[in-house]
Order: structure tokens, then sequence, then C-alpha cells
């Protein structure tokens, strides 16, 4: 039986995550329908706010009197990854695709953003070291710091949890850029937006679209 596939959407807030994620899984569920296989595609979403852990993320980012301390809730999102790491392998194992929203890219980046001292680039990566290596990578982001800005400012509800703040933001999308450098050989080649790396979304929202696959192993 051949391995499944693992896909990954990573991203700043706003660019179309969700929407390509779930756009993806239904394509791929339709052609599994269609096959002879009985092989099903899932998508999982970190934070995975249902288990134990992801319950306390979810206090974290929507109760914003909640402290934690920033090395705390960076191990917790680890955590969160390696509490699903079994049910990923095995779903792969069984010739299932599996694509996710958000992964360990995220994970460094939103914590270098915070600029706390000690936790750097290696101190961020350590705890995901041995986690599965997504086959694919699918980065959006947007063509520049002024569009993030609207976008994130534009977006409805924008501002409800922890990190919805532009300016926090715009410190994410220059991390991404640090993590993406390091993991993706061709990064600063694939990242100028031509007409057929970028879409605009009904609501007016424009993202640039990277697709890379993994130089570096996450180690
Ligand atoms: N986030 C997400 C992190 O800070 N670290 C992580 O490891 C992950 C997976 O959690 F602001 C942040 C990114 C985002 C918040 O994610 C919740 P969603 O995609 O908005 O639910």
């Amino acid at each position: 039986m051949t391995r499944g596939r693992l896909i990954l959407f990573e991203g700043l807030d706003r660019t179309g995550k969700t929407t390509q994620s779930e756009a993806l899984l239904k394509y791929l569920n339709l052609q599994g329908d269609q096959s002879s296989s009985s092989k099903r595609c899932e998508l999982i979403k970190f934070p995975e706010r249902s288990t134990p852990i992801g319950k306390l993320i979810n206090n974290y980012l929507v109760d914003k009197s909640f402290k934690l301390p920033d090395q705390s809730i960076h191990l917790l999102f680890s955590s969160n990854r390696w509490e699903l790491t079994e049910q990923i392998k095995s779903s792969l194992q069984k010739g299932n695709d599996v694509l996710l929203d958000r992964y360990v890219f995220s994970g460094i980046a939103y914590s270098l953003a915070k600029d706390t001292e000690r936790m750097d680039f290696d101190w961020c990566l350590s705890p995901d070291i041995g986690l599965i290596k997504p086959d694919l990578t699918i980065f959006l982001t947007t063509d520049s710091d002024i569009s993030t800005s609207n976008q994130i400012n534009n977006r409805s509800g924008f501002g409800a949890e922890r990190y919805e703040k532009s300016d926090f933001q715009l410190k994410v999308k220059a991390k991404f850029d640090i993590v993406f450098n390091y993991f993706f050989k061709d990064y600063t080649k694939s990242s100028s937006a031509t007409t057929s790396n970028m879409y605009t979304s009904s609501d007016g929202i424009t993202t640039l679209l990277k697709v890379n696959v993994i130089d570096k192993d996450i180690p």
C-alpha cells in the first residue's frame, strides 16, 4: 500500500488557509469516491482545540487575561502536534492523504515574533524535532506589508483572539520569511508575485501563493 501524502497549508491570518485546505479536502475526497479505492482524505487544523492540551491553548487564545509564559505556550503548541502524530502516521500508512492547516512553521514564526529573550530559532524548533515532515507545503501570504495591514484590519471579527493585531501580524510575516528561508532552498526565488501565483477572493483579499517542497528535514 502506498503511503498517503501529507500536505501543509501555512501562512498569515486571513490569507485563505482554511478556504484552500477545505477546497482541496473536498476535491481529494471526490476523487477518492470516483476511484475503486476506499481512500479518504482528512484535514487537521492546528491548534487542534478539542484535545486536553488544545483546550488549554484555546483558553489562552480567547481569554487575553489568561497568563502563561511565552515558553509555556510555545511548548503547548508543539505538544498539541505531538498529540496528533500517531493519528497522522496511522492515516498516512493506510494510504489516506492528510491535509494540515498550520504546523511547525507557524509554531516558530509566531513565537519568534514575540522577541522573547533566549527564545531564538533553535530554541523554538527544538520541541518539534522528530515530527513527521510534510511532502508539500503551500504558503499563503500577502504581497506587501500594506496589504497585510489592510487585509487584517478589514477582517470581520478580527481582534477577538490574542494574536489578531496588525502590528503583530507584520512581525509574524517577517519571521515566516526567516523560517521559510531556512527550510526551503528556493524560497527567495519563489517569493515575487506573478499573475500565476496571485489570487483575489470575492471579498477583495489578495493572496500570494508559494508552493514549496521542503528542502531540509524537520531534524
Ligand atoms: N499559532 C498556531 C501559534 O502561535 N503557534 C502554533 O504552533 C500554531 C499552530 O495560534 F494566531 C497561532 C496562530 C494563530 C492562533 O490559529 C490560532 P488559527 O489558525 O487562527 O486557529
